[in-house]
């Protein structure tokens, strides 16, 4: 299959993530992407494509406008205010705060559109984002037009950014708008499919109340893991899409027999559902040498479940989301896609 890349992800180059309590070089950082293109070289995976500029529209049918004009101006702004160090949230509308509306001045703008204070908003975040959703809606056309599956090196990631919410160092729903693009074009029902090892929050809250698109997503049980107020099992959507989100949280320390029952549980309510188009949330933080993660997967065990991904038999969108154990990010992502490919 192919990869779809530019070099604009390394306009998202923070320097600050806020980490127990201090400021550290933040986990989601450009040589990911350099060890997944690595990987591909070395295996010789597929071709490399760059992707075509769609614009702000397909983006719009995800993300609110003053949510999208708050991102493309939060730095500048910031600058603005005279502070030294990158945009960061430190106040939030959080509980007993029912006036809930964005502020005029940028501390209480960032607050209102902020999901986690771990993320700064630095230059050239804005111009990446909107990169990285022009490469999923690139592998999007890829698919929808008649390619089996194709892979979207996708960075920053997107699936805890929701309509008007940046944070879990997503910014843009980048699968969420590949999904939306294959509805637009006439499949009927989309599935999104989030192996991240995080729950994605955004993507869930996005599709909750619509029968459309079905939301399932494996993760770290949200009482033990970030993003901890999203993706418990009794999720299971609203109105109109009640039924149509699945989440299966997962105990610290499960390994693949464990997570690989929840997988199939998972591809079993997707074949039953009638999907034409599946979107995959690929984050590798799954892996058990993930710094930040707590999952016991091997790297043999992604080449197991790209295999099992496949046999959906349905056209298939790859989308990159977490996976922090760098050298071996590559590798666990080309395993997948290998398996898939088998
Ligand atoms: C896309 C994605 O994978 N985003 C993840 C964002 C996680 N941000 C919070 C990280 C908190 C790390 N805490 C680690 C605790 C380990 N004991
Ligand atoms: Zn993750």
């Amino acid at each position: 299959m192919k990869t779809v890349h530019t070099e604009k992800h390394r306009l998202r180059a923070s320097k600050t993530e806020l980490n127990g309590g201090q400021l550290v070089p933040p986990f989601e950082c450009p040589e990911r992407v350099e060890h997944i293109l690595a990987e591909l070289a070395a295996r010789r995976h597929g071709e490399i494509v760059a992707p075509d500029a769609f614009g702000l529209a397909p983006v719009r049918r995800i993300h609110d406008g003053a949510y999208l004009d708050f991102l493309s101006t939060c730095w500048e702004e910031w600058q603005a205010a005279g502070y030294a160090g990158e945009a960061i949230a430190t106040t939030w509308p959080s509980r007993r705060m029912p006036l809930s509306r964005p502020p005029r001045e940028i501390d209480g703008r960032i607050g209102y559109y902020c999901l986690a204070a771990e993320t700064s908003i630095s230059g050239g975040t804005w111009e990446a984002a909107q990169a990285a959703a022009d490469v999923a809606l690139t592998g999007q056309a890829l698919v929808a037009g008649g390619a089996r599956a194709a892979f979207a090196l996708c960075r920053p990631p997107g699936h805890h950014a929701a309509q008007d919410m940046f944070g879990g160092y997503c910014f843009l729903n980048n699968a969420a708008i590949a999904a939306q693009a294959f509805r637009d074009q006439g499949a009927a029902r989309v599935a999104v499919l989030d192996v991240d090892f995080h729950h994605g929050n955004g993507t869930q809250a996005i599709f909750y109340d619509r029968p459309d698109v079905l939301f399932l997503s494996l993760h770290g049980d949200p009482d033990e893991a970030f993003p901890y107020f999203l993706g418990a099992a009794d999720e299971t959507g609203t109105g109109a899409g009640e039924g149509f989100n699945v989440n299966y949280p997962l105990a610290p320390g499960t390994a693949y027999p464990a997570w690989a029952e929840a997988l199939e549980n998972a591809l079993a309510r997707i074949r039953a559902y009638g999907a034409e188009a599946v979107v995959v949330s690929l984050g590798l933080d799954t892996f058990k040498e993930d710094p930040i993660s707590f999952f016991k997967l091997e790297s043999a065990d992604f080449t197991d479940y790209g295999r099992r991904i496949a046999r959906l038999g349905l056209p298939t969108l790859f989308v990159l989301e977490g996976g922090y154990a760098v050298a071996e990010v590559g590798i666990n992502t080309v395993n997948v896609l290998t398996g898939f490919e088998e």
